[in-house]
């Protein structure tokens, strides 16, 4: 009786202070709107948010293709009159400009200590320092001598050389030496598995290898399966000493240090690249199958930067935080738009990058709070856990604090959408998860997957920065569609960029017409100079994705998408996700996915479709955190998280929660799952579950769980 007393006082309480502030917020308004009005020019943004940014340019009865509307910006210019047509060419002209200007950063390492945790275990921690820099024309200097060293351990033009590492600045010094020597690069995910990371440097053929510290025992077994490799080069760590012992025999292990060392001594001049020359193998994982080598040309990568540099704002003062793999096309792409802007890279790890990251000691700073970095890169995956994150800490702080929250939000989301700017709620309220990233973060560039319409609105307003979202593959250099700058809307992927054409392609099987309306819907296939060739030694399959038309070189992504009357496109489905239940309705399993995602019980979910019956069924990996407040007001004492999954009545309060969530986002009764299994276990690129860009494989997925899946439909 009187805790409920209490409650309700508290209860009262809060909806008392929260009128006040309401009060208070509707003065301020009434006060700084006439200012507001004058100073920030909402209507402008509000005009530049529905500027048309691509227009039809073509059509028939299956098709539709649309082209940017923006001329070529000032960087695209400039790199066209200077004749900047490779990679090389670019690092010897930004050397040149921005010389003594901080280019690549690496932090320093001081010590490994171990911290006793609260639990009574021990963890090992890094003591860290500063970041160390070296300017755009060290940078240069290095990769030349790095080229030079190679060429001096037997390397020849056109021959390929792996690329296995991790993010970091040596990443981009070796990448860079083996342009300027005209040595295509192969670069495999780090976490792919050994088998994949074999057929790769078994079907390039090559005999070095450049690999880390942390990632060369892997090639104790990998020399096995790859028995033509004769060199491998490894970047050193910065305290430990590397173990070179116990390697095959005949194959040599070099110190990066010791190859640019080399090289700083030799007399051999570059072998510089033509435009048309392979610059990168890049092997994909895919979600099935055997990982493909994509090839990109110079003129691939260097069409596509112009194009990054027309539509994404990048300013000379900008400092760029790198920590996604630069395996990847996006961040690949996003560093190099950095190196040919002038803008400084620093280097971090997800396990170092914010105060509370895993390695960093306590009361020690992550590299986020010392470089105070203004713009990233992320994949959605990476949102949606900070978003959650936020969720958290605000249900943690208890009733008052998230009444506060609430009521901040919805204000600064009324007023964003009308075009302006609260920035006494952004210093006040969301000024603390704004510090997280160091204080400065003014631009978060989402790729890999589409980022839902909640998490983008959320980081958005909670971390007061710019998320663009855009829209690429490999096959297509990476960026072939990205959002506006001043685009406030969330969900869409934005509109073609000036290195290409996007094509929408009806397909009648699923119902997805270009004639359809409101708006025209299709298979998108993307057409220009920044389309890859093909796939490395795979005819077949090349003929099969991609094709010749009109001069230009055309992929067949297999994602489905619509366009916006201002030209932006909007990714709904993919070809591949769809099933078709018993009575005929097709399912998109990606779509049900990307809604269920953001449940608060969710970390990760894969939909499956048994084409014999007529639901679905969902494989759920669980926060665990949530689970335990599940539990709890369950009356329930699980000790371990795989009790908590194997529990009939948290899978009955999780399903409840899928169900709720799938009404809430209007699915249909066939695609809400019907059962729902709870793993205990992370879904990991090591796993073999998820590819390293984070999708899933389905069919790895389902194989791995079969008996779960047929249990669920047999209940
Ligand atoms: C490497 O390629 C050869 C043929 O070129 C093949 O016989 C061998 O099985 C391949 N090995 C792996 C691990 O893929
Ligand atoms: C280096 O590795 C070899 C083989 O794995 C091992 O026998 C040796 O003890 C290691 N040396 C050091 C210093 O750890
Ligand atoms: C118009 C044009 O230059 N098209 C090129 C686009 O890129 C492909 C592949 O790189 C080339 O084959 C085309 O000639």
């Amino acid at each position: 009786m009187i805790v409920e007393e209490k409650q309700e006082m508290e209860g009262f309480w809060i909806a008392g202070a929260i009128r006040a502030i309401q009060a208070i917020s509707y003065v301020c308004d009434l006060l700084t709107f006439p200012v507001y009005l004058v100073l920030q020019r909402p209507w402008e943004k509000r005009k530049k948010s529905r500027r048309v940014k691509a227009k039809l340019v073509s059509k028939d009865e299956n098709s539709v293709t649309y082209r940017s509307v923006d001329s070529p910006g000032e960087m695209h210019v400039a790199m066209k009159k200077r004749k900047v047509e490779t990679l090389d060419e670019m690092l010897l002209w930004v050397a040149q400009v921005h010389n003594s200007k901080r280019c690549l950063g690496t932090r320093q390492i001081l010590a490994e200590e171990d911290e006793l945790q609260p639990n009574g275990r021990v963890f090992k921690k890094y003591k860290m320092g500063d970041y160390k820099w070296k300017t755009f024309s060290e940078v240069e200097r290095l990769a030349a001598s790095f080229g030079r060293g190679l060429r001096n351990l037997g390397m020849r033009s056109g021959r390929n050389v792996v690329i296995f590492a991790e993010t970091r600045a040596e990443w981009m010094i070796a990448a860079h030496g083996c342009f300027k020597q005209n040595f295509p690069i192969v670069t495999i995910y780090a976490t792919l598995g050994d088998e994949a990371i074999a057929h790769g440097i078994n079907e390039t053929e090559v005999d070095t290898v450049i690999t880390s510290h942390d990632l060369l025992p892997k090639f104790k077994r990998l020399l096995e399966l790859a028995p033509k490799i004769k060199t491998v080069i490894f970047m050193e760590d910065q305290l430990k000493p590397t173990n070179t012992s116990g390697y095959k025999d005949g194959v040599t292990l070099v110190p990066f240090s010791d190859v640019i060392k080399t090289g700083n001594t030799l007399k051999i001049g570059p072998s510089p690249p033509k435009a048309d020359d392979t610059a990168i193998i890049m092997y994909t994982s895919g979600s099935t199958g055997i990982p493909k080598g994509v090839l990109l040309s110079h003129k691939n990568i260097i069409a596509t930067l112009k194009a990054y540099c027309d539509v994404v704002e990048i300013r000379s003062d900008d400092v760029f935080l790198g920590y996604l793999p630069l395996a990847h096309v996006f961040e690949l792409l996003a560093e190099s738009v950095c190196l040919l802007s002038g803008v400084p890279i620093g280097y971090s790890t997800p396990l170092t990058m914010i105060d509370s990251s895993s390695k960093i000691q306590r009361g020690s700073k992550g590299d986020a709070s010392v470089l105070h970095p203004t713009c990233l890169t992320a994949v959605p995956l990476i949102l949606d856990r900070i978003s959650k994150g936020i969720n958290e800490n605000v249900k943690r702080g208890g009733p008052f604090k998230q009444a506060i929250f609430n009521f901040a939000y919805e204000y600064k989301l009324k007023w964003l959408k009308r075009g302006y700017e609260t920035p006494l709620c952004d210093k006040y309220v969301f000024g603390a998860a704004k510090q997280v990233l160091g204080g400065r973060a003014r631009l978060i560039l989402s790729g890999g997957a589409p980022l839902s319409p909640d998490t983008h609105c959320q980081i958005k307003l909670c971390l007061c920065v710019t998320v663009t979202q855009g829209y690429g593959l490999t096959e297509t250099t990476s960026c072939a569609t990205v959002m506006d700058t001043y685009d406030r809307s969330t969900g869409r992927a934005g509109a073609p960029t000036t290195a290409c054409d996007i094509k929408l392609v009806s397909w009648e099987e699923a119902g997805y017409r270009v004639t359809d309306k409101p708006y025209p819907r299709g298979e998108v296939i993307i057409g220009g100079d920044n389309v890859s060739a093909g796939y490395y030694k795979l005819k077949d399959k090349t003929s099969e994705d991609f094709y010749q038309e009109c001069g230009k070189q055309w992929f067949k992504t297999g994602d489905i998408a619509e366009v916006h009357p201002d030209g932006c496109i909007k990714i709904i489905d993919r070809k591949k996700d769809l099933v078709k239940l018993q009575l005929g309705e097709y399912v998109s399993l990606g779509k049900v996915e990307a809604e269920l995602k953001t449940c608060p019980a969710v970390e990760n979910i894969c939909i499956y479709g048994d084409a014999s019956k007529h639901y679905t069924v969902a494989l759920v990996v669980p926060n665990p955190r949530h689970l335990e407040e599940l539990a709890e007001n369950l009356g329930l004492r699980p000790s371990s998280l795989e009790e908590l999954c194997n529990n009939p009545e948290i899978e009955k309060a999780v399903l409840q929660e899928l169900v709720e969530q799938s009404k809430k986002c209007k699915l249909e009764k066939f695609e809400i799952p019907g059962a729902v299994k709870l793993c205990a276990e992370q879904w990991s690129p090591d796993m073999g579950l998820v590819t390293a860009a984070f999708k899933l494989k389905r069919k790895a997925v389902q194989e791995r769980y079969q008996h779960e899946i047929n249990r669920m439909y047999a209940s």
